[in-house]
C-alpha cells in the first residue's frame, strides 16, 4: 500500500508540473510575435536607398554631340574675339584654340605694331584640319602683300588677305603699308574646318 501510494502521489505531482510548464509556455509566444513587428518598421529604409542612384542617372542624356566653344559668337568680322596686340619680334605673338562644325568661322583681331624687328606675318597650324585666313588693315597706307607659296590670296568684303590650310610665312618682303614708314596694321584671322568632322577642334599660333 504504501508503494502504491507513493507511485500515486509521484504521477499527481507530475501532472502538476506538467500542468505548471503548459502553464508558463503561453508566455514565449507573444514575446516573439512582438519582435517581427519592430523589424518591419525597419524595411522602407532600404527601399529609400534605391531611388537616389535613379536621380544621379538622369543628366547622362544630355551628355550628346556637342561642340562646345566658349569664344563663341565670333562668326564674322565684326564679332571677331579681341586677342592682346603684338609686335613685329618673333618672340611676340600668341595662339588661340577653338572648336568648329561644319559651318562654323572663327574670328580673331590683333593689331600689330611695327617696332624696329623685322615684320613677317605667319600663321602656325598646330593642331586641326583647318583653313586660316590672314587679313590686314594697315594704320596708313595701303596694304601690299604676295601670298606665300601653298596660300591663296582671298578677298572677304572689304578684308584682303590670304588662306591656307598648312602653315605660311608671309615673309620680311611679302608685307607693307605702301606710302606710310610704319607698317603697323589691324589683323583679322578666320578659321574654318577643312574636315567634313561634326566638331574640329583647332590650336592655331600667330606672329608678325
Ligand atoms: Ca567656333
Ligand atoms: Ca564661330
Ligand atoms: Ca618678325
Ligand atoms: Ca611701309
Amino acid at each position: 500500500m504504501k508503494v502504491v501510494g507513493s507511485a500515486f502521489l509521484l504521477s499527481v505531482l507530475s501532472g502538476v508540473v506538467l500542468v505548471a510548464c503548459g502553464a508558463d509556455a503561453p508566455a514565449t509566444p507573444d514575446a516573439r510575435n512582438d519582435t517581427p513587428r519592430v523589424d518591419a518598421r525597419v524595411v522602407p529604409t532600404p527601399d529609400a536607398r534605391t531611388f537616389p542612384p535613379f536621380v544621379d542617372a538622369m543628366p547622362l542624356p544630355d551628355a550628346g554631340p556637342e561642340c562646345d566653344d566658349p569664344s563663341e559668337p565670333n562668326n564674322s568680322e565684326n564679332m571677331a574675339t579681341a586677342l592682346a596686340g603684338i609686335d613685329d619680334c618673333d618672340g611676340s605673338g600668341g595662339t588661340v584654340s577653338g572648336a568648329l562644325d561644319s559651318t562654323d568661322e572663327d574670328w580673331y583681331t590683333y593689331a600689330v605694331e611695327d617696332t624696329n624687328c623685322l615684320l613677317d606675318p605667319t600663321i602656325l597650324i598646330a593642331t586641326g584640319n583647318v583653313e586660316v585666313c590672314l587679313f590686314f588693315v594697315c594704320t596708313s597706307g595701303t596694304e601690299d602683300f604676295t601670298c606665300p607659296k601653298g596660300s591663296m590670296a582671298t578677298d572677304v568684303g572689304t578684308l584682303s588677305g590670304c588662306c591656307s590650310t598648312s602653315s605660311f610665312d608671309i615673309g620680311v618682303f611679302g608685307f607693307d603699308c605702301d606710302g606710310a614708314a610704319d607698317d603697323s596694321t589691324t589683323n583679322f584671322m578666320r578659321v574654318k574646318s577643312a574636315s567634313q568632322n561634326s566638331c574640329e577642334t583647332y590650336s592655331v599660333g600667330y606672329q608678325s
